[in-house]
């Protein structure tokens, strides 16, 4: 059989620039090469897309702290939307050199999305690969919108029966005409918050405040990355998630065994484990899973979560975070429809402690999107 033709989108324009080229790195070493010709192309941090020039599979983070980053070539890349819109699908790709001149690169048959943030994780690559007419790997421009509001996933796991912790928003408008009210209905919260920015799938701009003198300097420092926040209450629950993944052939989603981060520094709730604990060795949060909860709690997670999954509309992969009081009862936190997907991130790390590895969950993931051509979705 041929095989399918995969092109791998990575790098970037967001913040997660590095973490794409290693995620990236991880699954092009993963894929299994019988089935799949995988195609990388990197997006520079200005945006443009690019042969790369060295071998997208050695890029790791070093213990020196050096950032592999796309670097532009000699020539562009650009997805031709030939088939958009007819009963073929796929995309066809181009090599443009300097001088104008055109060599193609060939038939896409899937696109593995793996970006993060504006242009990316926010629905926008989604709507591109939409109007080119080609099948990509997870969420729609839908779900990737809402995986990437705050705000927006908590109305839609309320709206699907589904316990969210209370929360406030403020809109750069309500803050602009009126501070006072707005600091007025975060008031009714119970302490302590924690201030985020509503929009942007990494921890930067969120504070936490365990005093109501600090709410202004929080509320400051998200608004400089979004204009709109959310002010959530601290909930007290072990932080639990579980990973989702779409069935194959119409079949509803799967959830994999719920996990638990063993958070090394003291535990405490909504704290993030670092930057270079999360992705250079994977041993400084360890990931127990399934998570030491008794079986029915661990099954209540893994349903709720496949609700908050098709709450959002999600497709492919989504991991879905938890907190779970003391009496066992989960509240959801967040679905992220882009998770950590280098083979020691989260969610992959879940699957493999549910019997499906790396290599496996990549050919399934393919298969999904290609899946999506034939009518199915
Ligand atoms: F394409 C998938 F499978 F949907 C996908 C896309 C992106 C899975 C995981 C990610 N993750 C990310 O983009 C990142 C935020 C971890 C940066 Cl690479």
């Amino acid at each position: 059989a041929e095989r399918l033709r995969v092109l791998v989108l990575y790098g970037g324009q967001s913040s997660e620039h590095a973490v794409s080229c290693v995620t990236a790195a991880g699954v092009l070493g993963a894929a299994d090469a019988e089935r799949f010709e995988m195609l990388p192309v990197g997006i520079t941090r200005d945006g443009q897309w690019t042969v790369p020039t060295t071998d997208p599979r050695t890029y790791a983070f070093s213990a020196e702290g050096a950032m592999p980053e796309v670097t532009a070539g000699e020539t562009r890349v650009v997805l031709h939307p030939g088939s958009a819109g007819t009963a073929e699908r796929g995309a066809q790709m181009l090599e443009v050199a300097a001088d104008g001149s055109t060599r193609s690169l060939g038939h896409v048959d899937v696109v593995f999305p793996l970006l993060h943030g504006p242009f990316g994780e926010d629905g926008s690559i989604q709507g591109l690969l939409e109007a080119c007419g080609v099948p990509y790997v997870g969420a729609g421009i839908l779900a990737s919108a809402v995986g990437m509001d705050k705000h927006f996933m908590k109305v839609a796991f309320a709206a699907a029966g589904l316990r969210v912790g209370d929360f406030e928003t403020i809109t750069g408008r309500q803050w602009r005409q009126d501070p006072a009210a707005a600091i007025e209905r975060v008031h009714r919260l119970n302490l302590p918050v924690f201030v985020k920015p509503a929009r942007g799938g990494s921890s930067v701009g969120i504070t936490r405040v365990d005093d109501w003198s600090e709410l202004e300097q929080a509320i400051d420092q998200a608004r400089e990355h979004d204009p709109k926040l959310v002010i959530e209450e601290g909930i007290d629950g072990r932080e639990i998630e579980c990973a989702v993944l779409g069935g194959r052939d119409g079949a509803a989603p799967r959830a994999s065994l719920p996990g638990e981060i063993d958070v090394h520094d003291g535990g405490e709730s909504h704290q993030f484990y670092d930057f270079t604990a999360k992705y250079t060795d994977g041993t400084a949060a360890d990931l127990s899973c399934p998570a030491d909860l008794p079986e029915q709690v661990l099954e209540e997670v893994r349903r709720q979560a496949v609700i908050g999954f098709e709450a959002v509309d999600a497709e492919g992969i989504s991991r879905v975070d938890f907190f779970v009081t003391a009496e066992g009862e989960p509240i959801i936190n967040e679905i992220n429809t882009m998770p950590g997907f280098t083979p020691i991130s989260m969610y992959p790390q879940m699957w493999q402690a549910s019997g499906l590895s790396y290599p496996d969950l990549i050919t399934e993931l393919i298969m999904l999107a290609a899946e999506r051509s034939t009518g199915l979705r």
